[in-house]
């Protein structure tokens, strides 16, 4: 047994957090040591040259002592039910919070400024970017980070002047922060992810529904009942895609003088049209809505919030038009790392092509059900190509519904669309699962896509 030191606090995990936690619990002075549950974690070099001195545990968490510990700090990708863990579930530690806390509890000690927060099974990364760019247009000086871009706790250094903080936050990190008190807090949406952490949806939606504890205000998903808050803040705003009810945010036919079309709504007051958000589909004009209705709570002005929503494009690997080859749309939605998302780029996708769409899916299901995906395909697809650890899986609940075969690779799922691709058709990449068995993240899996789109348009021109 290697025995955590009377008064330490333990660090567990090496990757990006891990380390902001490291930087943060130096600065504060607070002595700390480290563990890893993988022999090698990446990175060891470099972290003994920044921390000379510090104690490294790397292998099972069941051969450390914790009895001493003043608090465990666990990455997200830690789950703290693992064994080591989870014995000490609900054991207080010396904040009077529980012993076992996430990077995110760490931050909310520490942070000066009031806290925009967002969760969701997908889209968090686009409302978070869309915020973050609404607030420094309208002036503020905001600082952007959390699960997507820097770590929280970096934040606090690098924007010391911060008057806002906008973060993305996953479920691994909300379950782990007692009480976030965020100024304003959204839940977007909710659909199956992470079951082979949470075990089942009911475990992924309580672990989202931290985002609201010791919220002063809200906004939820008027269409998606899951992300209803157990314990509703003082304040709560809605949006939905239809016509609003009462103050709620959503779409609805309004003539300007120039002619009857939808456009975005506050309660009865047209905001702009919706045809003007410059990311597209449906869902991105739902996420437009949680983005103003938080920025709305937050005193941002209406014209500075336009002008982001006139001008922003979209994030990388999120429904990104790669290239037009041969009349045929060549689409990187890598980031489509879950069932939802995929649907949503298919429901947004398939009633504006004039062909059909080939889907190139597959990689780490994390335990989803894949069969809502049969009925969109049914309408829209062509083919279903699949590839990676869960493509049978896939193939089972596609059987019927579209056309599939089976490949080894994206780079065979790519040549296989070139071949059987028609102009007017779509080639779009929304695989439905993560892509870390043949990929380091979605990220590489996405500029694989890229750069194989590119070999083909080169080779269309010569
Ligand atoms: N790991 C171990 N043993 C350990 C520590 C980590 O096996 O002791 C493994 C994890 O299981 C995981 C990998 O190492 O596979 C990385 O885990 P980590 O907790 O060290 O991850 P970080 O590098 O700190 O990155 C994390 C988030 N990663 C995860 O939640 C898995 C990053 O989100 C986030 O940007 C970063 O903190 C900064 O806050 C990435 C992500 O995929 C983008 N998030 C998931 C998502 O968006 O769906 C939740
Ligand atoms: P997250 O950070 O939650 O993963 P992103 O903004 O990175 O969210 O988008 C992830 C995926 O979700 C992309 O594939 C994107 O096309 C899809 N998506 C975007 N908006 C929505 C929405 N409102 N509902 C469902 N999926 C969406």
């Amino acid at each position: 047994m290697v025995k955590v030191p009377k008064g330490v606090t333990l660090v567990v995990g090496l990757g990006v957090s891990g380390r902001a936690i490291c930087r943060h619990l130096q600065r504060l002075g607070r002595p700390f040591m480290v563990a890893d549950t993988r022999a090698a974690p990446p990175g060891l070099d470099d972290f003994h040259a920044a921390h000379p001195g510090v104690a490294i545990h790397c292998g099972a968490l069941t051969e450390l002592d914790m009895e001493a510990a003043r608090e465990i700090v666990v990455s997200p990708g830690v789950d703290p039910a693992s064994p080591g863990l989870g014995a000490l579930a609900g054991r207080l530690g010396e904040s009077g919070e529980p012993l076992v806390v996430g990077e995110i509890a760490l931050f909310v000690r520490a942070a000066r400024a009031p806290i925009a927060a967002i969760t969701g099974a997908n889209a968090k990364s686009t409302v978070t970017t869309l915020l973050g760019e609404m607030a420094a247009e309208a002036g503020r000086r905001v600082a952007v980070g959390g699960n997507l871009g820097t770590p929280a706790l970096d934040l606090l250094v690098e924007r010391p002047d911060a008057e806002l903080y906008v973060l993305e936050l996953s479920s691994f990190q909300l379950e782990t922060t007692p009480r976030l008190g965020a100024e304003t807090a959204a839940f977007l949406n909710l659909s199956e992810d992470h079951l082979d952490r949470h075990g089942d949806l009911a475990g992924y939606r309580a672990a989202k529904q931290a985002i609201f504890r010791g919220a002063r205000h809200g906004v939820i998903n008027a269409e998606d009942p899951a992300t209803w808050p157990d314990a509703p803040p003082p304040a709560l705003d809605r949006f939905t895609t239809a016509s609003p009810e009462g103050e709620a945010w959503g779409i609805a036919v309004h003539d300007d003088g120039s002619g009857p079309r939808d456009w975005l709504m506050h309660g009865t007051a047209p905001l702009m049209p919706a045809s003007a958000v410059r990311l597209p589909g449906r869902h991105n004009q739902a996420n437009a809505l949680a983005a103003l209705a938080m920025g709305h709570r937050l005193g941002l002005g209406m014209a500075a919030m336009r002008r982001v929503l006139e001008r922003f494009a979209g994030l990388p690997h999120r429904g990104e038009l790669i290239a037009e080859v041969g009349g045929v749309r060549w689409i990187n939605d890598s980031k489509g790392t879950n069932v939802g998302a995929t649907l949503a780029a298919i429901a947004g996708l398939g009633p504006t092509l004039s062909g059909r769409l080939i889907l190139l899916a597959g990689g780490e299901g994390k335990g989803a059900d894949f069969t809502p995906l049969a009925t969109p395909l049914a309408r829209h697809g062509r083919e279903a190509i699949l590839f990676g650890r869960d493509a049978e899986r896939l193939a089972a609940a596609l059987d019927g519904a579209v056309a599939s075969t089976r490949v080894d690779d994206l780079e065979a799922a790519m040549a296989r669309a070139a071949e059987i691709a028609a102009p007017g058709d779509c080639v779009l990449l929304s695989p439905a699962c993560a892509s870390l068995d043949q990929f380091p993240n979605y990220q590489a899996r996405g500029e694989a896509f890229r750069a194989g789109v590119e070999r083909l348009a080169e080779e269309e021109c010569s």
